[in-house]
């Protein structure tokens, strides 16, 4: 077997995630199960055990970054205990590359372990995933633009979840690396809609078209547009609103809900584990962000058959196609989300759109998209000999 195929077949992989329910979190953490499951050993390097990795596979591995405490630490140097146990993991795992997802602080604590490593006679590539805010909001904050653009540069392999934040990246920093663009996926076993009418009867027990928003409730989901397309929607045609997640807009956005009178039709659901099992009772899906760079949620969304109606910014226009999977409008114009949904809901347009929004979904499978990450491990590793 030659030295390409020998790492295709078999490898050990570093991820470093965030091991929280956001987006980056959870397409990391559902790659290196999914690569686990192909036979590769997945180490996850991380402050908290990600959330979607509760069980036990031979083939997963969590090791847990401590940062130890001390009165001087205003800011306890997380950064430096990740590029320390990159470092122990690689060494002692005999790790072939590091992936690391979301590039604050991950890819220049990666940088850091990769010339710890050097020292020791020890190469170990670094592949980088860029997945949105740590390019469009955060990512280009002058207090941390160098060490971003730095450390992109310093990656062996650097990938975006969309064209649109490809071009982002090349817009903002000063990125002389080739980008790959590798899509978010989605696995059609887990996310496919399930009969749940018990739940759709509790929730709608007069039969009301039901709406859906799930986000982390950070002021970029524009989740006062969600209510306020629903406070609209639901003057036409008798309707429910479910709102999952929780984050720092939750209480604003109760607060919102009440002023606009719409409150006996709306529920905060808070986190779920189980988004999939609501999505299943859905009739149309509500993403109003103000910047995205691909919107897993809404490709969730899309697999258990619910139309999207979203903004058009960043990356959502690669995945929900205008008239076809749903709609997309400019970001806060609420009238025509408004004009959208109305004709989503319609009885005789529903079922077209639902079964559009699904064979879009089937463009995103796992299976084919986790070919590409493989392949450009593959093209690191051979490479980086
Ligand atoms: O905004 C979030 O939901 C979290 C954020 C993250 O990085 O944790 O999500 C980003 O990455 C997701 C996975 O690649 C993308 O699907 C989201 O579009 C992206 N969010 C934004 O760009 C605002």
């Amino acid at each position: 077997m030659s030295f390409f195929l020998a790492y295709f077949a078999y490898m050990k992989i570093g991820i470093v995630c965030y091991p929280t329910f956001g987006g980056s979190g959870v397409v990391a953490t559902e790659l290196g199960k999914a690569l686990a499951a192909k036979g590769h050993h997945i180490h996850f390097i991380t402050y908290n055990q990600p959330v979607r990795l509760n069980f036990f596979d031979a083939n997963l591995y969590y090791h847990a970054v401590y940062v130890p405490n001390y009165p001087l630490f205003q800011y306890p140097p997380y950064e430096l205990a990740l590029a320390s146990e990159m470092v122990k993991v690689a060494r002692y795992q005999a790790l072939d590359l590091l992936h690391v997802h979301y590039a604050i602080p991950h890819a220049s604590a990666a940088f850091l372990a990769k010339q710890i490593l050097l020292t020791q006679g020890i190469t170990v590539p670094v592949v980088t995933t860029l997945h949105g805010t740590d390019i469009t909001l955060v990512g280009k904050d002058p207090s941390f633009e160098p060490v971003v653009t730095f450390s992109i540069n310093q990656s062996d392999g650097v990938t975006t979840v969309s064209e649109s934040l490809k071009q982002d990246t090349y817009a903002h920093f000063d990125v002389k690396k080739d980008i790959h663009v590798i899509p978010n996926f989605i696995d059609l076993e887990r996310f496919r809609r399930q009969d749940k009418g018990h739940f759709k009867m509790a929730i709608c027990p007069q039969n009301e078209k039901l709406l859906v928003h799930t986000s982390n409730f950070r002021k970029v989901k524009r989740i006062q547009d969600v209510l306020h397309v629903f406070a609209e929607v639901r003057k036409k045609i008798p309707s429910k609103l479910l709102l999952v997640g929780d984050g720092p807009e939750r209480a604003s956005m109760e607060m919102l809900s009440r002023e606009l009178d719409i409150t006996q039709d709306v529920r905060f659901l808070g986190k779920l584990d189980a988004v999939e099992e609501v999505l299943s009772t859905a009739d149309v899906f509500l993403m109003p962000s103000e910047s995205e760079s691909f919107g897993l949620a809404a490709l969730e969304a899309m697999a258990c058959q619910v139309p999207v109606v979203s903004s058009n910014v960043g990356g959502i226009p690669e995945l929900n196609i205008d008239g076809f999977s749903g709609f997309t409008a400019d970001v806060g114009d609420i009238a025509a989300m408004v004009r959208h949904t109305l004709h989503i809901l319609a009885d005789e347009n529903l079922p077209t759109f639902r079964a559009q929004a699904l064979a879009r979904a089937e463009t995103f499978e796992l299976s084919k998209i986790l070919p590409q990450y493989e392949a450009l491990y593959a093209q690191v590793l051979e490479k980086a000999r």
